[in-house]
């Protein structure tokens, strides 16, 4: 169990690496480990964010190897200014032992904390300190009491206190967080389930060759395909040899169904593993999968309010942005958000608008006018509306030079924020001849995909391909 859970913190942690982010994580079994990896600042910020509203103003960096705060206003609220370090795990009746070393130019009131971050925003443990020019090192042991989470945040609140504060820097340095007793942590608790019969779970197609993968089924030789309506077998298959997958550290069994043809809804059982998911297979199970897809790319609009039930937002990332080097302020609204980090880039947005040119122009009558974005019914077809709005914000990355600035991004990852709760200053790289090449054929594409729908985007495509180009 120790093997399987210690696997789980390395898949976040794989997680947390494929969203962009450089904050490291290191599962908890190392006694004596730091959960903090930016921890004494001898190489920058990484790692921490600020968070500010209500009228608070700060900016952060490293002073003397130490991570320096500096604010400007407090605004109104005690939570106006924040510091915070993603991602903190935390497991239910865990004991835990924090330290940090803090200090202020400013006598002051600030908020230590590490809390949930989203839902509540509970804290899991707390302490209001008193600040003086004089380092004070904090160091105390807490359980925890709540229920686990994994993707914990330690925040310190440097807002407004009611105490008047002229401009002053907030100093923080040695941060540590240790697990010191596991004893009585349950090593299940907060994991996600996993089932043991992994199916697709948009379904397969009548004639399709319809595989099934088992984890851990060592034990057992057969599976059984059961129709879910009427709970009867339909099917028995033996399972394959076991193989070792080794980027997940399991052991694998395939089954193969393809003879289960006739359209219904099942699913698989083997031995004693939970039954699989329940899915289809019928030919019309891929039909949405295309909208599905292309909506994706409407909920990665930056710059303008998403609605949607889950993924909705209010406009982000609306203010002017800084060419790196430079002081002219540029505005680069628009465009898709590249990941899980908000930032946007010409490279792969340029070779994403241009794949979905190419898609539309091999089979134009796939493509509907019903994907469910704001431009859904005006009879062009979505995917020219959603790859339109990426090729406006290119137009805007490109210089009057006609070379094409490499991304916008701000200095930090922000953590795991919605998209409008990134709001530090945005700032734009300079020209690559990467980004210009890409920009450059993305456009020129784009003049033949559009010239038949908007012939003056086309025109306005094909000058900025013939600027970039020369
Ligand atoms: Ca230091
Ligand atoms: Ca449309």
């Amino acid at each position: 169990m120790k093997q399987n859970f210690f696997k789980k913190c390395t898949a976040v942690l794989c997680s947390a690496i494929m969203l962009g982010s450089v904050i490291s994580y290191t599962p908890i079994y190392a006694e004596s480990t730091n959960l903090v990896s930016n921890s004494t600042f001898d190489n920058g910020t990484i790692g921490w964010t600020t968070y500010y509203q209500t009228g608070g103003v700060c900016s952060l960096g490293t002073d003397d190897g130490r991570l320096a705060l500096k604010i400007s206003s407090t605004g109104d609220v005690t939570w106006a200014v924040q510091v915070y370090y993603d991602i903190i795990p935390l497991y239910k009746n865990g004991v835990y032992r924090l330290k940090y070393d803090i200090s202020s130019t400013a006598n002051r009131t600030v908020d230590g904390m590490i809390q949930q971050n989203g839902g509540t925003y509970q804290a899991y443990t707390a302490k209001t300190l008193s600040l003086t020019t004089e380092p004070q090192t904090i160091d105390y042991e807490f359980t925890m009491e709540a229920d686990t989470d994994i993707m914990a945040r330690l925040q310190f609140n440097c807002g407004n206190y009611e105490e008047n504060l002229p401009e002053h820097t907030i100093y923080i340095d040695n941060v540590s967080l240790e697990l010191i007793d596991d004893s009585k942590v349950d090593k299940n608790s907060g994991k996600a389930y996993e089932p043991s019969i992994i199916t697709n779970q948009v379904g397969y197609l009548t004639d399709a060759r319809k595989t099934v993968v088992f984890k851990n089924a060592d034990n057992f030789d057969n599976f059984t395909v059961v129709n879910a309506e009427t709970k009867k077998p339909v099917y028995t298959g033996t399972l394959s040899p076991t193989m070792h997958y080794s980027l997940a550290d399991e052991n694998n069994r395939t089954g193969d169904f393809s003879a289960v043809t006739k359209p219904g809804k099942y699913y698989i059982t083997c031995g004693d593993l939970d039954d699989s998911y329940t899915f289809e297979i019928s030919d019309n199970v891929y039909n949405n999968v295309l909208n599905d897809t292309l909506k994706m790319f409407y909920l990665q609009r930056c710059g303008t309010s998403i609605n949607d039930d889950i993924f909705g937002h209010k406009a982000c990332h609306d203010s002017l942005a800084s060419v790196y080097g430079t002081n002219e302020k540029i505005d680069v609204g628009g465009g898709w958000h590249d990941a899980g980090d908000y930032g946007r880039y010409v490279v792969p947005g340029a070779k994403a608008a241009a794949d979905l040119m190419y898609a539309y122009l091999n089979k134009p009558e796939m493509f509907s006018d019903n994907v469910g974005i704001p431009e859904s019914g005006n009879s062009i077809p979505d995917v020219l509306d959603e790859v339109r709005y990426e090729l406006e914000w290119m137009m805007k990355m490109q210089d009057k030079s006609g070379g094409v600035h490499h991304k916008v991004t701000c200095a930090a990852f922000p953590g795991y924020v919605m998209p409008d709760e990134e709001t530090a200053e945005l700032i734009v790289t300079p020209i690559t001849s990467t980004a210009t090449a890409d920009f450059c054929g993305a456009m020129a594409l784009a003049y033949e995909v559009y010239f038949d729908k908007d012939k003056a985007f086309a025109e306005n495509c094909l000058k900025a391909a013939k600027n970039a180009w020369k």
